[in-house]
């Protein structure tokens, strides 16, 4: 086992028998899957209806006595999907029906046409190599192989290329690749987008300006949409990074975002296309980066073309380890709005940490925004239930590349499986995501013999290491960030622990001090009323209890506080020695995560035995060196000792700051 299948790994199917009076391509994927992977009674017969059910969604499905009903050939597809997985975790199956949460399950590629991944920790791009757009054999396996992980969660659509996009992906010899990718997703149900620079018609069509206004520029854009959709019928339409870090967008010519997502939406719109333009924008002048997506996006509400969905980050600022939900969620309301996760790990420990992101998404999901009164979470807010947006959607940046195991760690793959489950279902508990994706991954590739055992494997495999996973966010939170700490990682590769980092020259909001801002009489950023104020943009009762300290979560204190080093905390212990337990904790929850993998050996082959062993002794290691070096730092303004019942620093800080390459 190298991890290669994923969680669908399949044991010895039974034979089946199955009835479709309807043929299609992802029909035809349906019974190929399910004669694959039936676990069911031997030579049953399984039925495949299609009928119009108005209580069923595009790509929902009911699953009853073996007869499986959708209205479309999708929902068949996901029904086989559904009806394999309960069977492989042992589920009882009796009236199931499902309907996604959200209509578009995304992900996002920041792959790069020369083959690097962005952010991206798992080997090269699937997609894309040495700007070569010559398509191998291999890479059509690969491509189906990826189609088919994605389909089996209930992903439909899929970002090919970097947000900061190069213009060569729509070239016509890069369309060609495209059509290729996007035939091998097509069995599987997956609709194909790319990202876009907003530039492309001065830097393609050798136009003298990229204008949204511009006749010609509209003309340019309207010309290359027709020619994607003559190679790629089915095509999705456009992701769009503009006007954000460097890269070019409607403000470029004094307009507006609405100007431009709309310009591109009139082009696509013929076709059923749809644009996805994100909101991760901040100027530099602004005081509080927290606060500028929201200052721009919110006067724009109701500004944008129904086929423009506005993709916003889970959090104000980017991907943290923790950070409140981003308050644009619920406060537009004319316009549809997506949630952005990021699966790849860029913040949280790249594929060295074992962190499993969902308990983080589901810390978003089920977070209150009070738009429209109690119970209007983020996932309620953006799934239609409460604001009835015709389009909705909700994308993972992800953390896939050309290693065996996909994700470069084992455990990287159950983000990637949990991102496509919440996306089907964002009420779903981030407990039984992992329960579901455990059973699938370590225990149906077990032998016959461990799987008479299966009562001991659940005892002593699935119980502990579940936890792990549950616990392994908040671990990284405390030995990263804790209490509301944020961006305070060493500069450019966010791995390691880089809070003194702020040279002269570095745009402040790109640098740790301008987030801790640590001095003599405190840490952490005001964010109140009488600092920035970013607590006003959160809806009542929120904003009044982020703005006050005794109220706000101990959590986000730090997020939204500037806090003495002696100020008393809940616990009666001061802030400082509040850190410094945090810190320490984070470093033992680490230990004992390797404790209970070194315990759980006689249950995993050894290929993955190995590997996340290895990827637990760096991340201790790692987990160390952060705690040494933010509480040694930190104590230059404090100047408080660390408790003496914690275990002593074991690094020295000038060394660690030598050893910084960007500190020099
Ligand atoms: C930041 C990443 C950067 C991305 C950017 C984005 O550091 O590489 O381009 O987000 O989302 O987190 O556009």
């Amino acid at each position: 086992q190298d991890g290669h299948d994923l969680w669908l790994y399949r044991y010895n199917p039974n034979p089946v028998k199955i009835l479709s009076s309807h043929h299609s391509v992802i029909l035809a994927t349906a019974k190929q899957e399910l004669t694959q992977g039936w676990k069911g009674n031997p030579n049953a017969t399984v039925k495949f209806v299609l009928k119009k059910d108005k209580s069923l969604a595009a790509d929902g499905f009911t699953i009853n006595s073996n007869v499986i009903t959708a209205n479309t050939d999708k929902g068949i597809l996901y029904g086989v999907f559904d009806l394999l997985r309960r069977q492989n975790t042992g589920e009882t199956i009796s009236d199931i029906k499902e309907n996604p949460s959200y209509q578009v399950r995304i992900l996002n590629h920041w792959d790069n046409p020369d083959g690097s991944v962005e952010r991206g920790y798992a080997g090269n791009s699937i997609f894309w190599r040495n700007n070569d757009v010559n398509v191998t054999e291999n890479d059509l396996k690969l491509w189906k192989e990826y189609a088919r992980a994605n389909a089996s969660i209930g992903i439909n659509a899929a970002v090919l290329n970097n947000v900061n996009a190069s213009p060569l992906i729509l070239t016509p010899e890069y369309l060609q690749r495209v059509k290729a990718i996007a035939a091998q997703l097509r069995p599987y149900g997956i609709k194909t987008y790319l990202s876009v620079k907003f530039s492309s018609p001065a830097l393609l069509g050798k136009l003298k300006t990229s204008d949204p206004l511009n006749p010609e520029v509209i003309r340019w854009w309207n010309e290359k949409v027709k020619k994607i959709y003559t190679v790629i019928p089915d095509f999705g339409g456009f992701l769009v990074k503009a006007s954000s870090e460097g890269q070019p967008g409607p403000q470029d010519f004094g307009r507006t975002h609405a100007d431009g997502a709309n310009m591109l939406a009139d082009a696509v719109k013929p076709y059923g296309g749809i644009i996805m333009w994100r909101a991760f924008v901040y100027s530099p002048h602004d005081m509080d980066r927290a606060k500028q997506a929201y200052n721009e996006f919110m006067p724009l509400d109701g500004k944008f073309r129904s086929n423009v969905i506005v993709q916003v980050k889970n959090g104000p600022i980017d991907f943290q380890p923790r950070e409140p939900f981003s308050p644009l969620f619920g406060a537009m309301k004319k316009n549809a709005v997506m949630p952005e996760f990021q699966i790849t790990q860029e913040y949280l420990g790249h594929s060295v940490y074992l962190v499993y992101l969902s308990t983080m998404w589901e810390e978003c999901l089920k977070a209150d925004t009070y738009q429209a009164g109690k119970g209007s979470t983020v996932a309620k807010v953006t799934d239609g239930s409460v604001f009835k947006q015709a389009l909705t959607a909700i994308a993972g940046v992800s953390n896939i590349g050309l290693d065996t195991n996909w994700t470069g760690h084992q455990f990287g793959q159950a983000n990637w499986y949990a991102f496509g489950r919440l996306a089907w279902n964002n009420n779903l508990s981030s407990e039984q995501i992992a329960d579901e994706w455990l059973k699938l991954t370590f225990y149906n590739s077990l032998s016959i013999a461990g799987k008479e055992k299966k009562q001991e494997w659940e005892s002593k495999f699935l119980a502990p290491v579940k936890q792990m996973m549950m616990d392994s966010r908040e671990a990284a939170v405390n030995y990263m960030t804790p209490l509301g700490l944020h961006h305070i990682m060493a500069a450019n590769e966010h791995y390691g622990p880089g809070p003194w980092w702020g040279p002269k020259g570095v745009r402040a909001d790109w640098t740790p001090l301008y987030y801790h801002k640590a001095g003599e009489d405190g840490v952490g950023f005001d964010r109140t009323h009488k600092g920035s104020d970013a607590v006003s943009q959160y809806h009542e009762p929120l904003a009044g209890q982020y703005n006050d300290p005794k109220t706000c979560p101990e959590e986000l204190l730090l997020w939204f506080h500037h806090i003495p080093w002696n100020y008393q905390m809940k616990s009666g212990k001061t802030l400082w020695n509040e850190l410094c337990l945090h810190y320490d904790k984070g470093v033992s929850q680490v230990r004992n995560f390797q404790k209970v993998w070194d315990e759980v050996e006689p249950y995993v082959d050894q290929t993955r035995f190995t590997e996340v062993q290895r990827k637990l002794r760096k991340q201790a290691t790692n987990a160390i060196l952060w705690k040494d070096a933010c509480l040694l730092y930190f104590q230059k303004f404090s100047h408080m000792p660390i408790p003496y019942d914690l275990e002593r620093p074991v690094n020295n800080l000038d060394e660690i700051i030598a050893n910084d390459k960007y500190s020099k």
